[in-house]
């Protein structure tokens, strides 16, 4: 590999600042946002300085500030898979299948991001794209119709096709091609006034589901939002009505713990935007939002099968109250999961990463008594992914909680992988991978 080219991990840091800059211009909520999230995430530091002195030692520090995650939506196999090559060129790779139909959306999805520790610590730059499932349009003609759509655009310009190839056939790019990257990359993801499709097109789509005629009637699959980590959600979401945004009633995962687990989202209600039709109609679609997230501790297979279980307990019992309540009622069915590192490491129920504590490198003993000891420090590993059950009820918020006649469907994770044109990496192996390697590089008995 040529020395002038620059890396991949430089190229998404250009691409997510870029694409932070962009969509602040077309959503100025978002830059409200970011100073509320910032805000709170100075004010939580400061008083939390063991959690402090914990993310400075997993270098996630000098992450937060850059740290966003969005979304987007395509229509087609072909779209899904320049996606993927397109986010290579940036380091990020397909980690991850969700299914969504089962919670009446009409998607299927992965996580592009970056997998290494060091590319994570970078930018955890990471798009949760999602690939629509005309098989679920009921309607054969209307279906045929969406396709015929999707059929006639190119949500690529040529110059990112260009590039791409170059990154492939050269095994990188130069810093000015990363620019001009960066740069056509962005068309792809920009918002535009103009519908490809006249009124009536876009109303029949819409009748089978809002999400439909979002990813069917435009010329790209815009940005539909970025979303900032904060470390305390619940202050964002109290803060968010003083700053002009309406949060969505709950807040989505776990409850607020000692020990964060997995990741805590919410959303504020997307906007009306007004809408070109061909033909000279004007109307109103609403694709874009705001959202914040809380991040914990990545959890085993183990683990996760008790969080689902006991989400699926606390949602049974679910009486559709205010955030107050659901939070409540989510704490105390989830006393049944421990709140304790210790704990949570030692049955197994979440990843943690080894490192020796300064002054004591290379120590010998046994694992837990070099713990015990205060020799060797065991941090919990951040989790980087999404949550089906999150993700479905985000969705639902920003659809304004319309239900549209498509089918239920199921997943379908072999239909995904051949569009994508590679097998999704396994987000468990990465975190089991990344605890293993820290445990190898000790000199402690087994
Ligand atoms: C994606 C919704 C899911 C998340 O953070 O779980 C999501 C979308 O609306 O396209 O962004
Ligand atoms: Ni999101």
């Amino acid at each position: 590999m040529s020395s002038s080219f620059v890396s991949s991990d430089e190229i998404r840091d250009r691409f997510s600042r870029a694409m932070s800059a962009m969509y602040q211009t077309e959503v100025p909520q978002y830059g409200a946002l970011l100073e509320l999230v910032e805000t709170v995430n100075r004010e939580t530091l400061e008083a939390w300085p063991e959690f402090k002195a914990s993310l400075e030692a997993r270098g996630e520090l000098e992450r937060l500030g850059v740290e966003r995650h969005g979304a987007i939506r395509v229509g087609t196999a072909e779209e899904l898979a320049t996606l993927r090559r397109l986010f290579a060129v940036m380091g990020m790779y397909p980690v991850g299948y969700y299914d969504l139909s089962e919670a009446g959306v009409p998607v299927h999805s992965t996580a592009f991001r970056p997998v290494s520790d060091a590319a994570l610590a970078r930018n955890p730059f990471r798009l949760f794209t999602s690939l629509l499932r005309l098989e679920l349009i009921e309607d054969s003609a209307l279906r045929q119709r969406a396709a015929d759509i999707l059929a006639q655009r190119d949500i690529f310009t040529l110059g990112v096709r260009e590039l791409i190839a170059a990154f492939e056939n050269e095994g990188g790019l130069t810093s000015d091609q990363a620019d001009r990257f960066v740069a056509e990359a962005l068309e792809t993801f920009r918002w535009h006034q103009h519908a490809t499709v006249d009124r009536t097109t876009y109303d029949d789509l819409h009748a089978a589901h809002r999400l439909i005629a979002d990813v069917v009637c435009f010329r790209g699959p815009h940005i539909n939002h970025l979303t900032p980590r904060t470390l305390d959600i619940d202050e964002v979401q109290r803060r968010m009505p003083a700053a002009g945004m309406s949060p969505k009633a709950v807040i989505e995962g776990p409850p607020r713990r000692q020990c964060p687990i997995l990741l805590r989202q919410t959303s504020f209600k997307a906007l009306e935007e007004l809408t070109h039709f061909r033909g000279d109609d004007i109307g109103k679609h609403t694709a874009r939002f705001g959202e914040i997230e809380q991040r914990g501790v990545a959890l085993t297979a183990r683990g996760r099968q008790l969080y689902d279980q006991l989400l699926n307990e606390a949602r049974q019992a679910a009486t559709g109250a205010d955030n107050e309540a659901h939070q409540a009622q989510l704490s105390e069915v989830f006393e049944a999961f421990p709140d304790d590192d210790t704990i949570l490491r030692r049955e197994g129920l979440a990843y943690f990463e080894y490192r020796y504590a300064p002054g004591h490198e290379g120590a010998e003993g046994g694992l837990e008594d070099l713990i015990d000891t205060g020799k060797v420090i065991a941090e919990p590993i951040t989790y980087e992914d999404f949550l089906p059950v999150s993700a479905a009820g985000i969705f639902q918020s920003n659809l304004g909680g319309e239900e549209g006649s498509v089918g239920q469907g199921n997943a379908n994770r072999e239909a995904f992988e051949a569009a994508l044109g590679t097998p999704v990496i396994d987000e468990l192996r990465l975190y089991a991978e990344r605890e293993q390697a820290s445990r190898a590089a000790l000199k402690t008995r087994k």
